[in-house]
């Protein structure tokens, strides 16, 4: 745990007592804090007075005693509208922060030149985040993870120079961090995302673009308009910056993809680092970025020829285009993490001769999006309440079938991908659909998947026919 030492004797309101509040008031309360915490669900404070966070009613309190507020990343700032506590927290002219504050202020008392990688983007941000965590280790470096990957900051180990911190930030995070200052800060990609917690897009990409301008290096990955401008900014106020691309082929110096293999370009002159072709965790042009990324971000401490190395060991994240089989050509994949169209995607993408189960509780614009990649697709196994939508926007362009459940859609589609004559085909699943309708979330249906897939390799694996 980080003890929370720069906030010694205040007393501290906190909001939010999910997995990062609990972690805080845990950091706080060791760092010699008086806290006040509080939640909205009466069940989760009931649970966390069991394991003694002190609760105070924040609705009637007396706001101007505390000296901060921090806030749980979960908790709306601004968008739809300001959360009741915010507006007592502004009205009483206290500061608004987030645990990943209380980090900064801890490592500037502590550990100022412990390196802290801040990883942030719209899509890859927790597999670039994995991957530049596991290309350290494979250097000997002593490392931790956490942020919004899933470890809240301050349960990882006490700050040391000699700590590498890798950590996964949202945009929520950001925002409640002002003295935020990594030492190489990373930003992949911008697309709209949690727009209803943002306002607009540029809204949005002025936080993202917040990190990038309060670290030492940034390395950017310029494959979109927003991240493109971002980085001229940044370029033309002459702060140290690495540019990665795997869509920008006249891009003079920085990490980019030429075939499948990542090169760094200086001057224009091409050196080959890696060639991603073999790696099933880092399949598609979207972990290329990741890939490009990550390499760039090792560049900035490391030898770049020794980290390459560790991309071949990297194990990937669980439930993203995460290989769980292969029996004789086929291959297993579950993708449970694809919730919407736009990750399914990416899957899609990947892959060739895919016999593809999705389905789930569907989101708005269902999966017309996907059309362009409908030729990749052998056949689709319809799961939940979206298949009846999901039929109609395939019909006449895809072979179906109408599966109801998970087990039966595995079960189908792994009998005939087995029958199938192309040279790899793939049972994928990959929803484009949120798993509400028949599973607590995409882990659990990822989980069962990954089951089935065993179950079913050894039921037909050749030396166990009966
Ligand atoms: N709450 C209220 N009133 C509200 C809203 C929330 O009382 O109006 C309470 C809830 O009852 C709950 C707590 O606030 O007890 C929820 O806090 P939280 O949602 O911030 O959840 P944590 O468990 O603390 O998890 C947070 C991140 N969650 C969010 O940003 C939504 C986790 O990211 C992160 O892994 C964790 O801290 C550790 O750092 C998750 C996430 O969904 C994975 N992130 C979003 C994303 O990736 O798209 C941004």
């Amino acid at each position: 745990m980080i003890a929370a030492t720069t906030f010694a004797g205040k007393r501290v309101a906190l909001f939010g007592l999910g997995g990062s509040g609990l972690a805080t008031v845990r950091a706080l309360v060791a760092g010699g804090a008086d806290v006040a915490a509080w939640d909205d669900n009466a069940a989760t404070r009931e649970k966390a007075r069991a394991e003694g966070a002190p609760l105070v009613d924040l609705a009637t309190a007396e706001w101007r005693g505390f000296s901060s507020f921090v806030l749980s990343p979960g908790v709306p700032l601004t968008h739809p509208a300001p959360h009741w506590t915010v507006e007592r927290a502004r009205a009483a002219g206290v500061e608004i922060i987030g645990d990943i504050e209380i980090f900064c202020r801890e490592r500037a008392a502590h550990a100022p030149n412990a390196p802290f990688i801040a990883i942030t983007g719209t899509n890859g941000k927790s597999t670039t985040t994995a991957l530049i965590a596991h290309l350290y280790r494979t250097l000997g470096r002593d490392v931790q993870m956490g942020g919004n990957i899933g470890t809240p900051i301050l349960s990882l180990a006490p700050l040391d120079a000699a700590r590498v911190y890798v950590i996964e930030l949202s945009t929520f995070q950001i925002d409640l961090t002002p003295s935020l200052a990594p030492t190489v800060g990373v930003l992949l990609n911008l697309t709209p995302d949690h727009l209803d917690r943002h306002g607009t897009m540029e809204h949005y990409a002025g936080i993202k673009e917040r990190l990038i301008a309060a670290s030492d290096h940034a390395v950017i990955a310029v494959d979109d308009h927003y991240t493109r401008e971002i980085a001229e900014r940044r370029l033309s106020a002459a702060k140290p910056t690495t540019l990665a691309s795997t869509a920008s082929p006249g891009l003079s110096d920085g990490y980019v993809l030429e075939g499948r293999g990542l090169a760094q370009r200086t001057d224009g002159r091409s050196h080959p680092l890696a060639d991603l072709s073999g790696i099933g965790s880092l399949r598609g042009a979207h972990n290329a970025q990741n890939a490009a990324v990550a390499l760039a971000t090792l560049a900035q401490s490391e030898d770049v020829a020794r980290a390459v190395e560790g991309l071949h060991t990297f194990p990937g994240l669980a439930h993203r285009m995460e290989e769980v089989g292969r029996l004789g050509r086929v291959l297993f994949i579950n993708d449970s993490k694809a919730t919407n169209a736009d990750a399914a995607e990416k899957a899609l993408l990947s892959f060739r001769d895919i016999h593809w189960i999705a389905g789930g509780l569907s989101k708005e614009g269902g999966i017309a999006p996907l059309a362009p990649l409908f030729g990749r697709i052998a056949k689709a196994y319809l799961i939940g309440e979206a298949a009846p939508a999901f039929a109609q926007t395939l019909q006449g362009a895809v072979a179906y079938e109408m599966c109801g459940d998970l087990q039966t859609a595995l079960a189908h589609a792994g009998a005939e991908a087995l029958r199938s004559q192309a040279p790899a085909p793939v049972v994928l699943l990959s929803p484009a659909c949120a798993s509400y309708d028949q599973f607590a979330n995409f882990e659990m249906r990822g989980d069962a998947f990954r089951a089935l897939v065993a179950q079913f390799i050894a039921a037909h694996a050749p030396g166990d026919r009966t």
